[in-house]
């Protein structure tokens, strides 16, 4: 399994000195976000993390290798390139034996997380059931790999790009808790609630690490899913992004948008339909998820030892 991993010189010495890592995506950088600000976000991420004590770890697939934390100049290539692969499960393996480059999506980049020995990833949504799933059958991997994966996820919610509702009712059915930062509600992204409420709300970091170490303490596999508001000050109004996703999943729909490509599609488009209000809110979220995610796990590496 070894012969697959490449860990950088920093994720290498914290893990050699017994110190906290939080993992991050590169499907955000490569699909999710354009560039520079992209680049600029993971970069700003990254320094967040190491500022509350932890070391982040941005994962990404190279030269038929998993890596776990990557070098400046891999950041801006994987922020420029145009030839990334979007990474899930499936395409994990094919990817390393053909030495082609991916960016992890949630899934993916649990997977990796729990290779490399890492229980806290920040991301800014988790895909999930999308509407109209039940003739389209689009629900995201990133929900079973929630059910087996034991890696902590944190979130701003999910968008309204999805069926939150259905997303919510998948999670329980597959025994993923899902915590509110002090919150009762999920949040949905670009804003800071929705008519569904988290399973537990949870007012601070050592409690969620308290509650992930008695999770896996008794071998009860699969993440969990913390939800964080995204802050106020950064939030859209609800009625414009509800405008904007209805627009999206409308031009999606006429132009035959498919599988794989549906998130990223839908997600360029709220930007371009918003002016790029919505890139900005993407970024705070982003940031505000971090900080949050550091916390949590330096509380659970206080616990583990
Ligand atoms: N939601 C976002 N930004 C993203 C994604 C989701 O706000 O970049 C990405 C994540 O990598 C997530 C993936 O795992 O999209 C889900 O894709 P799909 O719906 O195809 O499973
Ligand atoms: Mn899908």
């Amino acid at each position: 399994m070894k012969q697959y991993i490449t860990l950088s010189e920093e994720v290498r010495a914290a893990q050699e000195q017994g110190k906290p890592v939080v993992a991050l995506e590169s499907t955000i950088i490569s699909h999710g976000m354009p560039y520079p600000q992209n680049v600029q976000t993971a970069r700003e991420v990254e320094q967040i993390i190491r500022d509350l004590g932890a070391v982040p770890a941005t994962i990404a697939i190279l030269d038929g290798k998993i890596k776990i934390g990557l070098s400046d100049e891999e950041l801006e290539m994987f922020g420029q390139s145009t030839d990334v692969a979007k990474a899930s499960r499936r395409d994990l393996a094919y990817l390393l034996a053909t030495k082609k480059k991916g960016a992890t999506t949630v899934a993916a980049t649990m997977i990796c997380a729990e290779l490399a020995g890492i229980q806290v990833f920040v991301t800014g949504g988790i895909g999930g059931v999308h509407r109209g799933a039940e003739t389209s059958m689009d629900i995201s991997a990133d929900l079973e790999e929630l059910a087996q994966t034991n890696v902590a996820v944190i979130c701003a919610g999910a968008k309204s790009i999805l069926d939150l509702g259905l997303t919510m009712e998948y999670l329980e059915t597959k025994g993923v808790p899902v915590m509110g930062y002090q919150t009762d509600v999920l949040p949905a992204f670009y804003t800071r609630s929705s008519q569904f409420n988290v399973n537990f709300r949870v007012d601070d970091a050592e409690t969620i690490a308290s509650t992930l170490k008695a999770k896996w303490d008794l071998n009860i596999k699969g993440g969990a899913i913390i939800a964080n508001p995204i802050p106020e000050e950064d939030a859209m109004d609800e009625a414009t992004i509800n405008n904007v996703i209805e627009q999206a999943l409308k031009e999606a729909e006429e132009q035959h948008i498919k599988g794989k490509d549906v998130t990223p599609f839908l997600l360029a488009k709220v930007k371009e339909l918003t002016g790029g209000k919505s890139l900005e809110s993407n970024i705070a979220l982003v940031k505000n998820n971090a900080v949050l995610g550091a916390k949590i796990a330096v509380s659970l590496d206080l616990l583990n030892k």
